[in-house]
């Protein structure tokens, strides 16, 4: 498998037949050798993908684009409150990319780290911090699934969105635009004056998200549940909810957002 578009665009691009999870390789390779900056290690056969919370990211074989990418956040710069934005920029970025394959259709983010086209789920973002303190961005992409394959009724494909490219040249495509979009959103984030970056990633981020103004409920991880409208994004990527309950806003720093309109 070759992806000549990606390796222009990476530092390194580690490419696996098959292997069950793209961002245990990033892991395991940045613990036994230094890793560059935007090394990336891809398959199209990825068999035990992770989703966040102990969930699964299945992806059928030789039809789904998996993908970890290393970054190394300046600490000087990005300080560690601000790596909620890793997932959002690296969503902007998948946004971006799939959205120029589908100009048709709408490519939206939904907070904090799916990309949905028309509504539905066609790729997920998993980040993950090293011991190092470098981060793990993977993302898996939905490539040439046919209907019967989707995992998940809210799910869709490039395919099923009208893009008819082979899957392997779909996957070079679709990562080496990904790559290019994350560096300029990267570089934002971490160069010059941070406040600056933070306001245009901010800025760049709403514009494509989804979630907010929508009627939503948020699931915390230990359980429990609140409802109200999504109304902006915080200084850290934080997604602020007004509540139904007492219409105060609370700053929601992890939790999973049902839109309450595709119930
Ligand atoms: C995610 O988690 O969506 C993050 C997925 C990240 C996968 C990449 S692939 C490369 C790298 N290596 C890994 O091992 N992982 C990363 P979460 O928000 O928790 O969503 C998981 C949920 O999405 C599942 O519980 C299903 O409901 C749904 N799902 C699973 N597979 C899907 C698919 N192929 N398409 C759409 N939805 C899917």
């Amino acid at each position: 498998m070759q992806f000549p578009l990606t390796a222009d665009a990476a530092a390194r691009v580690v490419v696996l037949e098959e292997t069950p999870s793209t961002n245990d390789d990033m892991a395991i390779l940045a613990a036994v050798e230094p890793v560059e900056e935007f090394t990336v290690v891809v398959s199209t056969n990825q068999t035990a993908g992770r989703g966040r919370l102990g969930r699964v990211w299945v992806a059928p074989p030789g039809s789904s684009l998996a993908a970890s990418v290393l970054l190394r956040p300046d600490a000087t710069r990005l300080r560690r409150e601000l790596y909620g934005w890793i997932p959002l920029v690296a969503g902007l970025a998948m946004a971006r990319a799939v959205g120029r394959l589908v100009s048709d259709r709408e490519v939206a983010l939904k907070w904090p780290n799916d990309v949905l086209i028309d509504g539905r789920k066609a790729c997920g973002v998993l980040t993950e911090l090293l011991p190092d303190g470098s981060v793990v961005v993977g993302t898996g992409v939905n490539l040439t699934l046919p209907a019967e394959a989707l995992p998940v009724p809210n799910a869709t494909s490039l395919l099923l969105m009208g893009v008819t490219m082979p899957a392997e040249e779909l996957a070079d495509v679709l990562l080496a635009g990904y790559l290019a979009e994350l560096g300029r959103v990267w570089e934002s984030l971490g160069a010059g004056n941070a406040a600056d970056g933070i306001r245009k990633v901010h800025a760049a981020v709403s514009a494509v998200c989804s979630t907010l103004g929508e009627r939503v409920r948020v699931t915390f991880p230990d359980g429990s549940a609140l409802e109200g409208t999504a109304h902006d994004l915080d200084d850290v990527g934080r997604l602020r909810v007004r509540k139904d309950a007492d219409g105060g806003l609370e700053a929601v720093a992890a939790g999973d957002i049902t839109h309450l309109r595709y119930e």
